[in-house]
């Protein structure tokens, strides 16, 4: 490793961006499914009104914040006062609103972690999936999506991670590996890491945002369209970047002592946020910390074997990346 740790970049790296480009491109949604998320909204909401007047539904996840690719389910979250009920009765009464529509397959999962309605619209196609009051979610979404807009390049990188992610299994958390917003915070951090910067950190600038939600505060800086030259200091291309996060996440990272934040724009260290030792289920063996449920630790899924999967797999992409003939269809192959 100590070798490898003083690893430089190949010199034909700048020739895997066209490829790489290209399977952005080809994983964005056309217009037409945007489109019909709307549409389905638009519909869920007029029956959802006639139940609860003052309910609301915002999307969140990745068909909002960005990152989604094509074909992805559509996560609502349904926004309701209704002290006297529990989400599981609401739950049930959601189910049953919609079922008495043309919507198809509608199930009530009351007894999961994220209690929801799951229903499929045969009119669009979409499958789509809605919790309630969660609305922390929402704000999460609102800031990737506000990080999104800032360099083109974040949205390539994360595509490309989630894609390999995908196609090697290490995006199932119910396998212990990591979710899609654990990869997406990720490669923000890595590029608010760059020198120079390729992304700030909008929760350390001046606040134009701010809401309380479920006690927590959530503020940061979102007009981002005064920001759009921010990272045109670094003219790293997206070959170098897939590279580099690769090398990070393989050889520099220190998964013993360290704890990724894009709440600071930073590396910190687990001892100040006391994440040293296992508590519970929470093993901290690879630390992303939420960037607003600070105690929240995203990697706390992973346990013992799989660190060991994911670790190889990123050694696996870096070595491919640095030596692989064709890296943009190596990286890719399904475990
Ligand atoms: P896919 O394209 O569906 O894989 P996604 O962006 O929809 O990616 P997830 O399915 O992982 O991502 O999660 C859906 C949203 O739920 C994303 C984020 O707003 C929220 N979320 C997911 N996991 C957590 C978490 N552990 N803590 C807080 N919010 C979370
Ligand atoms: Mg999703």
């Amino acid at each position: 490793r100590n070798y490898k740790r003083q690893m430089i970049c190949r010199r034909d790296i700048d020739s895997l961006n066209v490829p790489f480009l290209s399977i952005y491109q080809s994983l964005i949604p056309p217009e037409e499914e945007k489109v019909k998320q709307k549409q389905l909204l638009s519909l869920l909401e007029k029956l959802v009104i006639k139940e609860w007047p003052k309910a609301r539904l915002y999307l969140y996840g990745s068909c909002a914040n960005s990152f989604g690719v094509s074909k992805s389910d559509v996560d609502v979250c349904l926004a309701i006062e209704e002290a006297h009920m529990d989400k599981s009765k609401i739950i049930m009464k959601l189910a049953d609103i919609l079922q008495s529509d043309n919507l198809q397959d509608v199930q009530a999962l009351t007894h999961a972690r994220v209690p929801i309605v799951k229903l499929m619209d045969p009119v669009t196609g979409i499958s789509c999936d809605i919790c309630i009051n969660n609305l922390l979610a929402v704000v999460n979404t609102k800031l990737l999506w506000d990080y999104s807009r800032i360099d083109a390049r974040l949205r390539q990188l994360a595509f490309i991670i989630k894609h390999w992610a995908k196609s090697r299994k290490v995006n199932e958390t119910y396998h212990g590996t990591l979710s899609s917003y654990a990869y997406v915070l990720m490669c923000i951090n890595f590029l608010q890491q760059r020198r120079p910067a390729i992304l700030p950190c909008l929760q350390e600038m001046n606040t134009t945002y701010s809401v309380t939600v479920d006690d927590v505060d959530c503020a940061f800086f979102d007009q981002v369209e005064k920001l759009n030259d921010f990272g045109h200091c670094n003219k790293e291309t997206i070959g170098q970047l897939v590279w580099g996060f690769f090398y990070y996440w393989a050889y520099c990272h220190d998964y013993t002592n360290t704890v990724v934040s894009v709440r600071t724009g930073s590396i910190i260290s687990k001892r100040e946020k006391d994440w040293t030792r296992r508590i519970g289920n929470d093993r901290h063996l690879i630390c992303i910390e939420d960037p607003f449920e600070i105690s929240h630790d995203l990697g706390r899924v992973v346990d013992k074997h799989s660190i060991k999967v994911l670790r190889e797999e990123f050694e696996r992409a870096a070595n491919i990346m640095q030596f692989d003939p064709n890296p943009c269809v190596t990286l890719f192959e399904p475990y």
